[in-house]
């Protein structure tokens, strides 16, 4: 069975001996627009995926130089969750909605930052549109101190039947795609369009994101849980009884505080990414439309697990556009594991 790679290099003379590491040079562009014709999706959906990739190369290139243009710290608000919105934050939000807005296919764009979703163009005209739900600046705390931050994107598809809230609220089984950005030592950006999970790297020499890893897959198993710690008085007892046995068992902690990195270490290493309940967040802390579904999706594609505690994150169904959910979910025997504590 021919590979993405072999459609987009076949007519391509590579020397034996590469003169550049990899075997080939694959672009995000060129990669979507492979996929696109292998499972016949529409253009309109490629055009949506190039607006995120650029939304991504401009956040990117405006965190490398956040402390030199003086757009670190707060901005002396708070957003509709009750945060302290960072300049970041706002700055990553108008980037996203700028370079959306401007292709035709999205009808509607959600943030974290926005406390209603736009609506662009609710009618179809004919042509399939999408909704785009987005974290624009995940971790953002971590900003003051160079730590790894991100951003989470979901697509849906446009209902055109129903209202745009309708459109809005479909349960995460309904994406089309996912994935994020993590703006880290490197600048990542994970993506799957429901036909496993690929890995690409922005090279800054030339301004693409390259394919580095196709179907990448996470450990069935890895002995690290990745939770805050500081809370853990306030965990439902199950939480607290899985935590005593996975140190019984040598397990180690990681845990960045934000997202987008803990999810991207579990994805690679193996292991649990937790946010339980607390007495403060007695849903978790962590949004289901723009946080948890997307990265459950990610996560379920790369052969891994999503729970909310008594059920897949996927299937549940939305109420409002910033609900919290509990979310646990990695490696598949990992997930187990907590599972069997909260039953
Ligand atoms: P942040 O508030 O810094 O944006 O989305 C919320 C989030 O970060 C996640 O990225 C992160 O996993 C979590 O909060 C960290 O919360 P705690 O500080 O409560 O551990």
């Amino acid at each position: 069975m021919s590979s993405t790679i072999d459609i987009i290099e076949a007519n391509i003379d590579m020397p034996e001996t590469p003169l550049i590491r990899g075997e080939n040079l694959v672009t995000l562009q060129s990669f979507i627009l492979a996929e696109t014709r292998r499972h016949q999706a529409t253009g309109t959906f490629s055009w949506i995926l190039s607006a995120l990739s650029l939304s991504a190369k401009f956040i990117s290139n405006k965190m490398r130089r956040a402390r030199l243009e003086n757009v670190l710290g707060d901005l002396g608000a708070d957003n509709v969750q009750g945060e302290r919105q960072q300049k970041l934050d706002v700055i990553s939000n108008e980037v996203l909605i700028r370079c959306l807005g401007s292709r035709s296919g999205v009808a509607i764009v959600a943030s974290e930052e926005d406390e209603e979703p736009t609506i662009l163009r609710p009618e179809t005209d004919g042509e399939q549109r999408y909704v785009v739900l987005f974290d624009p600046l995940d971790g953002s705390s971590n900003l003051d101190v160079c730590g790894g931050v991100g951003t989470i994107f979901s697509i849906l598809r446009h209902d055109q039947g129903g209202s745009p809230e309708d459109s809005v609220l479909q349960p995460g089984t309904k994406q089309v795609a996912a994935g994020y950005v993590l703006y880290g030592s490197s600048t990542v950006l994970v993506l799957t369009t429901g036909h496993g999970v690929h890995m690409f790297v922005l090279d800054p020499s030339v301004g693409a994101f390259m394919l580095v890893e196709q179907d990448l897959r996470i450990p069935t198993t890895g002995k690290t849980y990745s939770l805050n710690e500081g809370n853990r008085k306030s965990f439902p007892q199950g939480y607290q009884d899985y935590l005593d046995w996975a140190q019984g068992q040598g397990y180690s902690a990681r845990y960045a505080g934000a997202m987008v990195a803990d999810v991207h270490r579990t994805l690679l290493k193996g292991g649990v990414f937790l946010y339980p309940p607390t007495t403060k967040a007695p849903n978790g802390k962590l949004r289901l439309m723009y946080e948890a579904n997307p990265m459950s999706m990610l996560v379920e594609q790369a052969g891994g697990k999503a729970w909310v505690g008594d059920g897949r994150i996927l299937e549940v169904e939305p109420e409002t556009l910033h609900q919290r959910v509990p979310v646990i979910l990695g490696s598949a025997d990992e997930v187990d594991h907590v599972l069997a504590r909260l039953r």
